[in-house]
């Protein structure tokens, strides 16, 4: 049965920053597919937040506090959902930062936090979570690229070299991992309209009119367009895909861009 590929009962996942926006958006689709939901935030008020949320999709979410950089955070974060829930079938590395400044104004300490949370904090938690799935020689590990994992832009420079180093932390989780039948592949969304991207969207800011013009679908991305690619990469309908960033971007990366208006050509 087609529905049975994509039927996650009896799989636990945990979303790294799973409160709002896009980790929202993948808990409760891997939720409806059957998966038991497990979240992490910095906030304990997020967390609880976020409960109404989920439960408005009929999941009881499983909510534990911690700091996705802290080794230590991570270790007894970890342990409880172990412990309370049961070991992580499928990890989605979805907590990540950004710091828009260009890079001669960059503090050295901005540039740090921002490789610690988008690249350092998916290889911590990955550690931490994989040899339970080595041990089941089953697991699936989803990593929050971006388009700046092979795109550069003026002001994002942290956040690329953190996204772009994430995209062959992949690869080589990969190469390591995949005789153990883990698959770990990265998701690339493109421009994505939550709190991350709120300001340069909102207000008729102009970077409206640069996402409208270089994406071909011509429209803002919603984090549920990254939770259906989720579900994908998190399912046995991907059991042959391994080392690869599925970019959901609405064509961005396919496009050099066009002149737009009656003389499109
Ligand atoms: P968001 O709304 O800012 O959510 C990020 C989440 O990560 C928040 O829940 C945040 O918690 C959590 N987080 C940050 N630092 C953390 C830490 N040290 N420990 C634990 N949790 C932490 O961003 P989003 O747009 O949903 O993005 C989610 C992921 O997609 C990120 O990795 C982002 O880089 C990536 N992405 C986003 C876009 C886009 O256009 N939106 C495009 C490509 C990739 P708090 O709110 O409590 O800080
Ligand atoms: C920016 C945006 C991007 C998106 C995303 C694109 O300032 O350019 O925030 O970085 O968030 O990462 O894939």
């Amino acid at each position: 049965m087609i529905q049975q590929l994509f039927d996650l009962t009896g799989k636990v996942a945990l979303i790294t920053g799973g409160t709002h926006g896009i980790g929202l958006a993948i808990g409760k689709v891997l939720g409806q597919a059957g998966a038991k939901i497990c979240v992490n935030d910095l906030s304990e008020e997020k967390l609880q937040n976020c409960r109404a949320e989920y439960a408005a999709a009929g999941i009881d979410v499983f909510t534990v506090v911690f700091d996705v950089t802290s080794e230590a955070g991570v270790d007894r974060g970890i342990s409880i959902i172990e412990k309370e829930v049961g070991k992580i079938d499928i990890l989605v590395n979805n907590a990540g930062i950004i710091k828009r400044i260009p890079i001669l104004d960059m503090p050295l300490a901005d540039f740090k936090q921002v490789l610690d949370v988008d690249l350092v904090a998916p290889l911590i938690v990955s550690k931490r979570v994989a040899p339970g799935m080595i041990e089941k020689r089953a697991g699936k590990i989803i990593n929050m690229c971006s388009m700046m994992s092979v795109y550069g832009r003026n002001t994002v420079s942290a956040y690329a070299a953190a996204k772009g180093g994430l995209k062959l932390l992949t690869a080589s989780m990969t190469c390591e991992w995949a005789k153990f039948n883990i698959q770990i592949n990265g998701i690339g969304p493109g421009y994505i309209a939550t709190s991350q991207t709120a300001a340069i969207r909102e207000g008729n800011h102009p970077f409206n009119d640069l996402v409208m013009s270089r994406t071909p679908a011509g429209r803002w991305g919603e984090p549920e367009d990254v939770g259906n690619a989720a579900l994908f990469l998190a399912s046995k309908a991907s059991d042959f895909v391994n080392g690869h960033i599925l970019f959901v971007d609405g064509g961005i990366l396919a496009n050099f861009g066009y002149v737009k208006g009656e003389n499109e050509i």
